[in-house]
């Protein structure tokens, strides 16, 4: 496995446009690296390229100055541009492979996945993580499946070894069950967007999840 996918463990937030204006995406991934994260994901459905592009580029700079890892969502063509350290493809975006060939072999790639076959299939389609969700309802997707719940998720654990970002309804009240359901990291998007103070609620959850750090 390359040595930057075992970075794929523990908090995972989303700065996503499903909450936030363009001009907030960054300020956001700002309060959230200093509290803590160590990924952050830009997620921005039907964005224009150039705000897209112009946000990926600081939040690209501000994850460099923390250590993190920067994802976007979607969109190999922004990944490329802003030096992302990779992106994350739904089942009907291009095929991790394709991805891969424009991204180079050191880029981390991952896939959505919604049930242990979509799961067992992800390595050979040449993906570094899955997702797997929603594990729980959420309203922030507005197409999002059924939720699958936790044993839905073992059993994606049991088909496959890649790194798990579990998604969906997650909060830092129930994030404990998920990782213990077998995530290996635990997405989030409106427990963390919506906070007051996004800085303290990633603290607080990088905290619970690896104490001793
Ligand atoms: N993908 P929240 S669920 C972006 O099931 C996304 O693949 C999902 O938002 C999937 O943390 C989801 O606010 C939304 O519930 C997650």
């Amino acid at each position: 496995m390359k040595q930057k996918v075992s970075l794929i463990r523990g908090f995972y937030p989303i700065v996503d446009t499903a909450y936030l204006k363009p001009c907030e995406l960054a300020l956001f991934a700002s309060s959230l690296l200093k509290g803590g994260a160590k990924i952050i994901q830009l997620r921005a459905k039907g964005l224009g390229g150039r705000e897209l592009l112009f946000a990926a580029n600081e939040i690209k700079r501000l994850a460099a100055s923390y250590g993190a890892v920067f994802i976007v969502n979607d969109r190999v063509d922004i990944a490329l541009l802003s030096g992302a350290d990779g992106v994350h493809l739904g089942q009907d975006d291009m095929a991790p492979l394709e991805a891969r060939k424009a991204l180079g072999p050191n880029a981390i790639i991952g896939l959505s996945t919604h049930n242990a076959g979509e799961a067992k299939d992800a390595r050979s389609l040449g993906a570094d993580y899955i997702s797997f969700g929603p594990v729980f309802a959420t309203s922030t997707k507005k197409d999002a499946e059924t939720p699958k719940g936790l044993i839905a998720l073992k059993e994606a654990r049991s088909a496959t070894s890649l790194p798990i970002v579990a998604i969906g309804g997650i909060t830092e009240e129930n994030m404990g069950e998920v990782l213990g359901s077998g995530a290996t990291a635990v997405a989030m998007i409106s427990e963390v967007l919506l906070s007051k103070a996004p800085e303290n609620k990633a603290f607080s959850i990088v905290s619970r999840i690896n104490p001793s750090d």
